[in-house]
């Protein structure tokens, strides 16, 4: 099944957006590994990179496999700079709600035109964002409660990669209803 134009169009505009959330993360992290003592958090932020593109690729070989061409973008200049971790976490939020809000657009379309087989391809996404909202809101809950407290802020940068997975599986968990 052949891929409508307007849906073309929107899977390539999707490439672009997971593009850029990995090019802003990649800059985010390194703006983290330049602090002192946030080793877990650059961490994060550099896996969290890595995923952005894979879910591009991702769409790419999903483009390709519907016979339609993937078209590789400009990227967007990242940020570069921030005031402190509450608004690396912010811009991570909001990110990953603007993503969201294009996703759902798309599912929309995808029920529209009657193209089941897209609609059960984005499931995964949907499923995805709500783990990385879910994370970032947790982690910016964290940053308020921990405030200026040294010694609270080094378990968070220390924990924060299983906190991750955690809340990864809680997600997973709710979702089919565990
Ligand atoms: Fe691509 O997962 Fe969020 O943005």
């Amino acid at each position: 099944m052949e891929l409508s134009q307007k849906s073309l169009e929107a899977l390539n505009l999707q490439v672009k957006i997971e593009a850029d959330a990995s090019h802003q993360y990649l800059a985010t992290a390194a703006w983290l590994e330049n602090q002192p003592g946030l080793d877990g958090v650059t961490e994060f932020f550099y896996k969290q990179s890595q995923e952005e593109r894979e879910h591009m690729t991702r769409f790419m070989h999903y483009i390709a496999m519907r016979k339609g061409k993937a078209i590789i973008p400009a990227l967007a200049q990242p940020k570069t700079e921030f005031a402190n971790l509450k608004e690396v976490f912010q811009l991570f939020l909001n990110n990953e709600q603007e993503v969201t809000k294009s996703i759902n657009q798309w599912v929309g379309l995808a029920l529209n035109e009657g193209d089941y087989i897209k609609f059960q391809f984005w499931q995964w996404y949907l499923k995805e964002q709500l783990e990385e909202e879910n994370q970032a809101s947790k982690m910016l809950n964290e940053l308020s409660m921990i405030g200026d407290n040294r010694a609270a802020l080094y378990s968070f940068d220390k924990d924060i990669m299983n906190v991750r997975e955690k809340v990864a599986e809680d997600t997973s968990a709710e979702l089919n209803h565990k």
